[in-house]
């Protein structure tokens, strides 16, 4: 039987799980079930990573001993997953003895085999990120990923030559072109890789760190936190001599986000070829959610989402739906609630719930919920049937190669087509009309249709398709090969009643819930100017979308701070309108209001308005930030308000 074997990144216990661990988890259950829907053994492993400077940091910070609070945030990311119909077949734990025993194993071969050294070392070291960071990866002297500024470290450790794996790596990545994917990411490592590959450090002294795991040929030193956690892929299974890691280690399948492929797409396959244990198949990585305003998510700017809440709301089911649809595996994407309404009431509503109804309604007002006998077939039959036929190795090639949006919008689009299909074919007025047969047709080919549908979305929504196939009289497990047959029922196949599988949601309802969010976190806020997303310098923009920034020239007319509001102050600019323009910005600390009078500067003007302390703000002003220093920007010769900026 073949075999799939999948992982999620074990997730640091610093604070509860947040929308982005879901999302991977979510990812990993979604193609664990279609591995299962194909007839495949199937093992899921997630789990979370619990020693390092950043876990023990957060422990003291909230006054707690370090086991207490990493039992109490990993019981969080328990509780969670089934809240999100995800199931995890292992969930490891990085404190647990099984894994500290294989890490010491592992450390051990690897010292007797001559690749670690003890020696000296000095550098930047992000706690966030908990690795060194090279003075390259650093944007104004911080961490693009965390912004802070890394802090200079110096001690004596022990290192892990990965220098000598360098030429290795490389041709490991050229020889096997889907062993990183997208290739972008691929691509990014070969990157890295064409400077020289620094040895790394792999201890810490213990009288500066004592959570972690112990070196097994040093006890003054324990383990350093990304040489232990990555090694849980393999303790899991019970490496060396498990049955778990014999069956699945070969076929081993990790996904994650882009912020960590360093350590897993460099550290680990040197790690794993110094153990001599084979590397692993597949590095798979996806981008980054960011708000529904495509700003980084955070509490300060009320553009974040709760999983658990979302679950709650609209259910575990049409969640993971939303996530799996809106975001093409490998870029980023944004999320918010309306938009995972707009897709509830859209492809879910509007196409699949509807089309259930009204099959369903049908087939028991004319057969008594029967599946009635079929006598002849139309050219409509048959080229409904073909593209869900069609649509199947579409699907299956799609998940295959972690393009789950596109696998779902090609089911959603036979929907579509099976509706249009409802449409002409009126079966309705066949009823009216008595056209037993001809009727009998249209409805066991739509029939047929939700049925494949419900084996095809079985992954992404386990348990309203298992509602679904219930009321479609099925009590088998889904499978390919089920939907790979058309003309599925068997005459006189008995369909069970139930209710509608999908609500719809008051968007205007969605959206007053979604701007009492965004108000309450910058009434609540501590910050007058919310923190910027990090800027993405990795995709290019196009010279259109450049073009959609309208940027004018515009004259300060008024100038005043605002009550209560240390960093703002509310300017009238003059961009050449009828009326001034009202905007917020956070000039206070560093301009008299009287001193911008008449300054000429430039304005955002078609950003959208945003209410800041109450206060419409329509635009934004252009300065210079030296880490905080700034220079406000203008034309550098006297121009007309409303000028174009190009
Ligand atoms: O890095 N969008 O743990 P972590 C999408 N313990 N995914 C996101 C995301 C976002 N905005 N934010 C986080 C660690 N993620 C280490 C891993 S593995 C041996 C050790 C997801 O808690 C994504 O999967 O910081 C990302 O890679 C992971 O959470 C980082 O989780």
């Amino acid at each position: 039987m073949d075999r799939f074997y999948i992982t999620t990144p074990i997730y640091y216990v610093n604070g509860p799980p947040h929308l982005g661990h879901a999302y991977t988890t979510v990812v990993a259950d979604a193609l664990t079930r279609f591995a299962r829907l194909e007839g495949k053994d199937a093992f899921f492993l997630t789990g979370t990573d619990e020693h390092g400077e950043k876990i023990a940091q957060s422990a003291q910070s909230k006054g707690i001993a370090p086991q207490k609070w990493v039992d109490d945030v990993s019981a969080q990311f328990r509780k969670l997953w089934p809240e999100l119909h995800i199931e995890p077949d292992d969930f490891i734990r990085t404190t647990e003895e099984r894994h500290i025993r294989v890490v010491q194993a592992i450390l051990q071969k690897v010292f007797e085999s001559g690749d670690i050294y003890y020696g000296e070392y000095g550098g930047n070291y992000c706690v966030g990120c908990e690795r060194f960071l090279d003075d390259d990866e650093l944007v104004d002297g911080k961490c693009p990923d965390h912004g802070v500024a890394p802090s200079f470290v110096n001690e004596a450790n022990y290192f892990f030559r990965m220098s000598a794996y360098q030429d290795w790596l490389i041709s490991h990545i050229q020889d096997n072109p889907d062993f990183i994917r997208p290739e972008r990411y691929r691509n990014e490592i070969l990157a890295f890789l064409r400077k020289p590959l620094k040895d790394l450090c792999i201890s810490r002294p213990k009288n500066r760190l004592s959570w972690g795991i112990e070196l097994p040929f040093d006890s003054n030193f324990v383990t350093y936190v990304w040489f232990d956690a990555l090694v849980n892929y393999v303790s899991a299974l019970g490496w060396p001599d498990g049955e778990r890691f014999a069956k699945y280690w070969p076929v081993a399948e990790h996904i994650t986000a882009k912020d960590i492929i360093k350590p897993h797409g460099i550290y680990w396959p040197c790690m794993l070829k110094a153990a001599g244990i084979p590397v692993y198949r597949h590095l798979s990585v996806h981008g980054f959610w960011r708000g529904a305003d495509g700003r980084k998510m955070s509490k300060s700017l009320g553009n974040s989402v709760d999983p658990a809440e979302m679950a709650q709301r609209y259910g575990a089911d049409v969640f993971r739906y939303a996530l799996l649809r809106e975001m093409p595996y490998g870029q980023d994407a944004n999320i918010g609630e309306e938009i995972i309404a707009t897709r509830q009431n859209s492809d879910l509503a509007n196409d699949l719930g509807n089309l259930i109804s009204r099959t369903l309604k049908l087939v028991f007002r004319s057969f008594g919920g029967v599946v009635p006998r079929i006598s002849e077939t139309r050219v409509e039959d048959t080229a409904l049937r073909d593209q869900w036929i069609g649509a199947l190795t579409v699907v299956r090639e799609a998940w295959h190669e972690l393009r789950m949006s596109q696998g779902i919008e090609t089911v959603i689009d036979c929907i579509r087509a099976t509706n249009r299909y409802f449409d002409q074919m009126k079966p309705w007025e066949l009823a009216k009309r008595g056209d037993t047969d001809r009727l009998a047709t249209v409805l066991v080919s739509a029939l047929d249709s939700i049925r494949i549908a419900s084996v095809l979305l079985t992954p992404v929504m386990p348990e309203r398709m298992a509602e679904l196939r219930r009321q479609l009289g099925l009590t088998s497990f889904p499978s390919l090969e089920e939907a790979e047959r058309w003309n599925g029922f068997t005459e006189g196949h008995p369909l069970a009643e139930g209710k509608s599988l999908f609500p719809r949601a008051d968007l205007e309802e969605v959206r007053m819930r979604e701007l009492h969010r965004r108000e309450a976190a910058i009434q609540s806020g501590t910050s007058d100017k919310p923190e910027q997303a990090p800027v993405d310098s990795s995709t290019p923009v196009t010279i259109e979308e450049f073009r959609r920034i309208d940027l004018r020239v515009g004259t300060i007319v008024a100038a005043e701070p605002v009550p209560g509001a240390r960093k703002l102050l509310r300017l009238q600019v003059d961009i050449g309108e009828a009326a001034p323009r009202q905007l917020v910005a956070g000039l206070a600390e560093q301009f008299e209001p009287a001193h911008l009078l008449g300054r000429q500067v430039v304005v955002v003007a078609n950003l959208e308005p945003a209410t800041i302390r109450g206060i419409e703000s329509q635009g934004m002003i252009l300065a210079a930030d030296d880490q905080g220093r700034l220079a406000l920007l203008g034309p550098a010769a006297a121009m007309p308000n409303g000028a174009r900026i190009r």
